[in-house]
Formats: structure tokens, sequence, C-alpha cells
């Protein structure tokens, strides 16, 4: 790196170089400086969003450092680099994570004590930065973590909402979406104004011959600039510290278009401004569910063309020849979102590079994977041929023509199956006719993974079986999810996290976390086990707290708090979960006094928001609030059963609740979710979970024991034969729920009307999501959980040795697995002890 500066400027630069605080006098000194300077303000007026900003701007600076170094080493070393694509990274809060990774929250917490600073109280300053939905966002986030820690060079891509997830209020019973306008203050992010792209829409494709060659030239219609903001992504004990680059939209050429603003034109040189802004103005609100919006298509080109032209630019300094581009560059699509990107590879090479088709195509095919996260049909991503010829017809020209390759292909292989030709389309062929965008991703990618064992086996036996005939097995793998242990145990957790340490020969358990496996032996030391007991109910303290004052509901923390949080979906069945405690509070209600005191108190917590435009979730939430009211002012139920529904579910939020659960639920009908992640947070943090043989449910199992998780319900195999069922036998409805459904029809939660969809949904529309077939089984075994907890002993040992089989799902493990199976790249390793610092 060195040698790349000239030796007397050489000499100066390394005088100068910049040192970061490593003490607790160091770092007040930075505090003082950016309040003082960066902040304009004094230390009589340093209030704890003061206080917040400018230790955020201690470490962003120390970062920052760290940055620099590593894109320098990266840039130097010259070896392979992962691109991650995501249109969602569900971060949360910044600050906590950063004095964790950096190892100097500590030295922070004793500098603001002495600045007259609580850090939890300034921590608890930052805006969550929630530019993701649900899960799919939230792995993203995780898996930049693992790429830092692990010292991958990497770079995620995504955009740069100015609206993230909107802000869920409960008003009477319901939610209403409030926007997230987070951009206030945002010391995290660091805007490029140099790093601009212009990116083109609509317009056509004109033929034109070059040097006896007849080349496509697309003329644009409109053009709108990407500009890249960029976020340090810390890794853990590690100087490595990667970037997040997310892309803003602009108008092309400036502020406005002076042409028009000066022939007085000014509003509609305004307007185009706006125009290009929207593009990135706002995450769309829907998870497992597409919409098929044109500003959402306009979003995706945006966002992954900007993305292939810096990947490109970076690519051509080095020199070397096209066919090198996928030894150098591995692109990973997170869900189909960016599967135009394949579209704009093979333009860039063909149109503007001028390589041959053929060789494009393999460079193509070589540099991209593909992780599949569903296999819900609504989830599927489909675009309206006529929308992506009007905004994007150059590509739809090559995305024709490389799926008459690619049939042509298929034909001769299987010459005897014509129907063939017409499944595996990229165009289907329907009114109108549609582009299937996980078809394109397959056909150009090398590798397609889905996300836990059963998911992966399901989408070969069924939405992609054509395709493994087609390619055979080995482009199918799985990569079973992950999560960092950092942000989920570390600082979710602290005191839990610490109490491990003790056990665990110190923190290495945070960069390898099979060794967690240590605690096992300790798991009969009754002292161990009386404080983790304390623990959990110290994080339970401080959830009754937080329900108390967002809620005013005041719960007993000695009950067992039943947790499910997550987004609000009829496949993960939080209906099932609210008949079921309807359920609970029936029978209570139907016995004695002397009867009651023996029932053992239950907190159910509900959490998560739902679709703006997804009525049936709506009215899901609405029925859980309308329980609650009746129920936690009950008086013949009292603490037996409380029912909560916590407002704005968000990842800071998920670190305060998952730590604090003593059993969550994960009970979405089976084969319906791809993987679910709460699941491993839940377990990770001492917590026991009830849920049904799905997605990774079904390997927790697998790595804590069948005695340690309470499963009920059908098996996924069974699932299609029980809806035909429903749809051509005879169908009747679980008796117990049937009494649930007949009370609330009676009105005891409220108006019936209001819920009367819910119930139709069981009892006349075939019961999709096969609520009434697992009732009973999952009543059993909530009765099952409270016989168990009433053990508290051994409750907190099946907990403890959970927590120490949970090794495997650590996203680092997901990273080396995608890192040797799809990318085929190598970590870079870090010199500590070079002159130019770590
Ligand atoms: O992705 C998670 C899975 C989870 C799955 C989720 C997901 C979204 O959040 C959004 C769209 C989509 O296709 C899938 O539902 O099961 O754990 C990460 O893989």
């Amino acid at each position: 790196v060195e040698a790349s500066i000239p030796e007397p400027q050489r000499e100066a630069w390394k005088r100068n170089q910049i040192t970061s605080f490593t003490d607790k006098d160091g770092f007040e000194k930075e505090v003082v400086r950016h309040v003082e300077t960066t902040l304009a303000r004094s230390m009589f007026n340093c209030d704890e969003i003061a206080a917040y900003s400018a230790t955020s701007l201690a470490f962003r600076d120390r970062l920052i450092t760290h940055w620099n170094r590593t894109q320098q080493r990266q840039t130097y070393r010259d070896t392979k680099r992962v691109y991650y694509l995501s249109l969602e990274f569900l971060m949360g809060r910044a600050l906590d994570n950063a004095m964790l990774n950096v190892g100097l929250k500590n030295v922070a917490q004793d500098g603001l004590a002495e600045l007259g600073f609580r850090i939890e109280d300034v921590v608890k300053q930052e805006h969550d930065a929630a530019l993701g939905n649900g899960g799919l966002g939230r792995l993203a986030a995780c898996f930049l973590d693992s790429l830092a820690t692990l010292n991958f060079p990497a770079w995620g891509y995504g955009l740069r909402y100015r609206y993230g997830i909107f802000k869920q209020e409960i008003i009477d019973g319901y939610q209403v979406e409030v926007p997230d306008y987070w951009l206030d203050f945002n010391p995290w992010e660091f805007p490029r104004h140099d790093v601009t792209v212009d990116i083109q829409f609509f317009g056509q494709v004109n033929k034109k011959t070059v040097g006896g060659k007849t080349i496509s030239v697309w003329e644009a219609g409109e053009i709108v600039q990407a500009v890249a903001y960029d976020v340090p992504i810390p890794g853990y004990d590690t100087p490595t510290t990667n970037n997040l680059r997310l892309w803003s939209s602009k108008a092309s050429g400036g502020e406005f278009d002076f042409q028009k603003f000066n022939s007085g034109d000014y509003e509609s040189s305004v307007a185009d401004q706006q125009r290009a802004e929207t593009i990135s103005a706002v995450l769309y609100p829907n998870d497992n569910l597409e919409r098929g919006k044109e500003l959402r298509l306009k979003q995706q080109y945006f966002w992954v063309a900007a993305s292939l032209y810096d990947i490109v630019r970076r690519f051509k300094k080095s020199r070397r020849s096209w066919n090198e581009f996928p030894d150098q560059v591995a692109i990973q699509l997170n869900d189909t979102h960016p599967t135009l990107a394949i579209v704009e590879l093979q333009r860039i090479l063909v149109d503007i590079e001028g390589l041959e088709w053929d060789n494009a195509w393999e460079i193509v095919t070589s540099t991209f994977g593909y992780t599949n996260h569903t296999v819900l049909p609504e989830a599927l991503e489909k675009w309206p041929v006529g929308l992506v010829q009007h905004l994007l017809p150059r590509h739809l020209q090559i995305i024709y023509d490389i799926n008459l390759f690619f049939l042509q292909s298929v034909e001769k292989a299987f010459p005897d199956d014509r129907d063939m030709l017409r499944r595996v389309s990229i165009i289907e062929e329907s009114q109108p006719k549609m582009v299937r965008m996980a078809f394109l991703a397959i056909v150009g990618s090398h590798k397609v993974n889905g996300v836990a064992e059963l998911h992966s086996d399901l989408i070969k036996t069924t939405i992609f079986k054509d395709f493994v005939e087609i390619y055979g097995p080995d482009k199918f793998t799985n990569v079973t999810n992950g999560i960092t242990p950092r942000r989920w145990l570390h600082q979710a957790n602290p005191r839990l996290s610490e109490l491990i340490a003790s056990k665990c020969g110190g923190n290495d358990f945070l960069k390898d976390l099979t060794l967690l496996n240590q605690l096992e032996k300790h798991v009969e030391d009754k002292q161990f086990r009386k404080e983790w007991a304390e623990i959990k109910y110290a994080n339970k303290v401080r959830l009754a707290k937080h329900i108390k004052d967002t809620t005013g509901v005041v719960v007993n923390p000695a009950s067992l708090f039943d947790v499910q949080v997550k987004r609000i979906h009829e496949y993960k069945r939080q209906q099932l979960n609210i008949f079921g405690v309807i359920h609970r509070y029936l029978s209570l209600k139907a016995m004695t006094p002397d009867q009651r005191k023996k029932q053992l108190p239950r907190v159910s917590i509900f959490g998560g928001k739902a679709a703006p435009g997804y009525w049936m979730a709506k009215q899901i939430i609405h029925l859980i609030n309308s329980v609650g009211a009746v129920v936690n002012k009950d008086e013949d139920i009292g603490d037996l059963l409380k029912v909560i529904f916590l407002e704005d579910y968000n990842v800071s939020k998920a670190e305060m609740i998952c730590p604090a659960s003593d059993i969550s639920e994960h009970i979405s009908t089976a084969g319906t979710e791809a993987s679910g992640t709460s699941n491993m947070k839940f377990v990770l943090n001492g917590g026991l979970i009830i849920g049904t043989c799905d997605g990774a449910n079904i390997e927790i199992t697998r790595e804590i024991g069948e005695s340690n998780i309470f499963l009920f319900g059908n098996l996924s195999e069974d699932v299609e034969d029980l809806r035909h069922a429903h749809t051509y036998g005879s169908h009747t409805i679980d008796s117990d729920l049937d009494k649930v459904f007949n009370e609330i029809e009676k009105g005891t939660f409220g108006t019936p009307h209001d819920f009367s969809a819910m119930i139709a949904a069981v009892r006349q529309h075939g019961d999709y999501y096969l609520v009434s077939d697992d009732f009973h089984s999952y009543i059993e075994t909530h009765q099952l959980v409270d016989e168990a907890y009433r053990n508290q002993d051994e409750w907190i040992a099946k907990c403890i040795t959970s927590v120490s089989r949970m090794g495997f799902f650590t996203s680092d493990r997901c990273i080396n697995e995608y890192a040797e199976e799809i990318w085929n790249v190598e970590p870079l390793a870090v010199d500590r002890h070079s002159i130019w610092g770590p």
C-alpha cells in the first residue's frame, strides 16, 4: 500500500496519521470537541440528544479511518470481492453495535458517566435505521456484520429510502401508519456527492452499425441521477470495516433544469426534480407480497444499474480482461428484487463493451448467485411485459433473447416434453404476458439456494422442479439462515453474554459460536442456574416496565411470558395464537376460584406490523387488541391472563423483547415459513419455543434436541391433501375452536361483524392455513408448556442446554458456507501491526 505514495509525501502523511482514542480521557475529549465544534453547542446546552450525537461522531470518526484503511487494503490486494444486492437492510441502531464491535463500550460508558450521562439513555436517542420489512432485510444486516467480522472484502448495495418502514400506532385497537422520517440527523452515513451515476429510463432502442457490426443503442427518454451514500460496517474485534453503499435519487443536471427554469417553466422544473427524488423516497411496506407497481420496478432498476456501474468501474481499474470478471466479482441476489442485474450486466458486456453474446453470458452466469426466500405464490415477482417494454425497452429485448436461447437448449434436451417449454419459459403466456423473475434469476445464476433445509428441498420439488431436471441437482443448494450473536446476544442481553463468557473461557464464543457447547457441563451447577434465572427475570422486569409505560397494563414478571413478534401474516398464524388465547380465557372463566388458584399466570405478548393494504392482517391486530381490552380488566382473571399488543415492533424493540421471553411462537402452517430467524434469536437468549415442523424450526430441533422444544401440528407433506379435503370433502371444524368462534360471534370481544371474515376464512373458505386442523394439537402442546414451566429447575436446564447447542445458527457459519460453495472468495488477512495502524 505504502509504495503507492511517493517517498516525500509519504513521510508527511505518516507523521500526521489520525490516531483514534483508546481510553476514557481521549473519548471525552472527542465528545467535547464534537459538542462544541461540530454541533456548535456548549456544555451548558448539552442534552441527551447532543450527547448521543457527539458520541456517535466520535465513534464514526474512528470507524471511517478503519474504513479507509480497509478499502485501501482491499484495493491494493485486488482479490475477489462479494457484492450483496438487497433492496432491504434492516440495520436498527448503529451506536451500541459500533461501541461493542470496536471493544470500547466500557470506555464510552465511563466517559459519558463523567460527563453526566447514562449510556443506556444516550443509546436510546438513536432512531432505528429501518430500511426493511422483516426477516429478509434483517438477514441482510446480519450478513453484513458477519462479512466484516470474518474479514471478507464485501460490499452491500441498497437504496437510501427517505422513509423506512412506517411507524405503527395503535389507535382504538387498529393499526395506523405514520411516516418514518429518519434522516434528520444521521451521523452514520457519508454522502459521496462525487460518486454519481446517470440512470436512464424509457426511450427507444436503435440499431447502429459500427465497424461492420450491428449494435443496439438505447436512447433514454429520461435520466435520473444516483448519488452514493456510504455506511461503514464495523466487524467485531477486527479492524475490518466494510461498506454499505446506498443510492439516493436526484434529478440529473443538478437542482433544476436551468433551461426550463430560465424559460419561465419553473413549476415543471421542480416537478421533474420531485419525480426523480420519488424513486428512493419510500420503502414498499410489504413483506412476502409483491404488488407489481411501476415505481417499484423503477426502484429496482435504478438501484441495480447504479450498483453494477460502480462494480464494473471498480473492476475496470484493475485492467484485467473481461473473462476474469467472475474471478474478481461475486454478486449475490437477495431474492428476485435485483434480478435485472443479470440483464443489465449482459447489456453492458454486449452493447457497451462489445463482447459476443455467448462470451458475455458465460461471464454473467458465473458471476451471479440467487437466494430464494419464499415459496408463497403471492410473493413471487412477475412483471407485465408491457411495463418492462415501456420502462426498459432494451432490457426486454435481452430478456427475450435469454429466454430464446434457454428454451432452445431445453427443447434439445427434452424433445418429447412440449409442455416443459411452456412451464419453464421466463415469459408466462398469460393475459397480460408476464416476466417470471425467479426463472430469470435461476437461468442467469450459477447457484440457487434456499434458506433452510426443508425450504431448499421444497423449492426443488415444487416451484423449481423442472429446473432441477434441466440443470441437474448441483445447481441447487441450501444455506440455512443464521443471526449475528454480536447484536442478538452480546448487545441485546449483556448480562447473559457475560455469564456465558464466564463459563466459556471469555468472549471468544462471540466469534466461534460452537464454543457455547462448553455451557453444557455446567447445566447441573445450582449457582449457575440461579444466576441464569435471575437474568431472565431482570429482562422480564424491564419488558414489564415497557409494557406498563406504553400500554398502561401492569403485568407480573413472574408469569410465563409467551411472545409472538413478527410481521402479521395469515401464514404466520397470529390468528391461531389469539384463538388459543380466547380458548384459555374461556377455560379460566369456567373454573371455580379454587381451580383458578392452581393455574399458571401467563402474559400473551404480540407485536408486528401489517402491510398497510393487507386488510385481513389488520383485522387480526384488531382482534388481539379487542381480546386484550376484555381480558385485561376481567377481575375473575387478574394475573392469570394478560393479552398485550406491543406497538411498533422493530429491531431495537426486538433487542429488548427477545431476552425477556419464556416461550415464543413460531407457528406457521408447515411448509410456508422459508426459515424464520427470530426463532434462533429467542433460543439463543434462553427462551424455549413452541413451533410447527417448518423452516429452521426443524434444524433447531435437530440441534437442541426434541425434548427442548414444543412441536405440534400437521407436517408439510400432508398440507396439500388436507387443503384438498377442505375444499372437496366435508370440512368439520375442531369443536374447541368452534366454541371460540361462537364466543366471538356472541359479541364478547366487540362487534362480531368486525371478525366475521377471519372466522369465515376457516369455516367457509377452505381454511387454507389449516388453523382448525392444528388447533387441538396447539392447545394440548400449550398445556405441556404450562406443566413444564411449573418445574422451574428443569425449565432452566432446558434453556441452558438449548443455548449450549445453538452454535450452528450464527450468521458467521452462513457466510462461510456462501463463501465456499457459492462465491469462491477468501477473507483478507489483517495485519494489526502495520505502520499504517490496523
Ligand atoms: O426471509 C427470511 C426468512 C423468512 C422469510 C423472509 C422473507 C421476507 O422477509 C420477505 C420476502 C421473502 O420472500 C421472504 O419469510 O422465512 O427467514 C430470511 O430468509
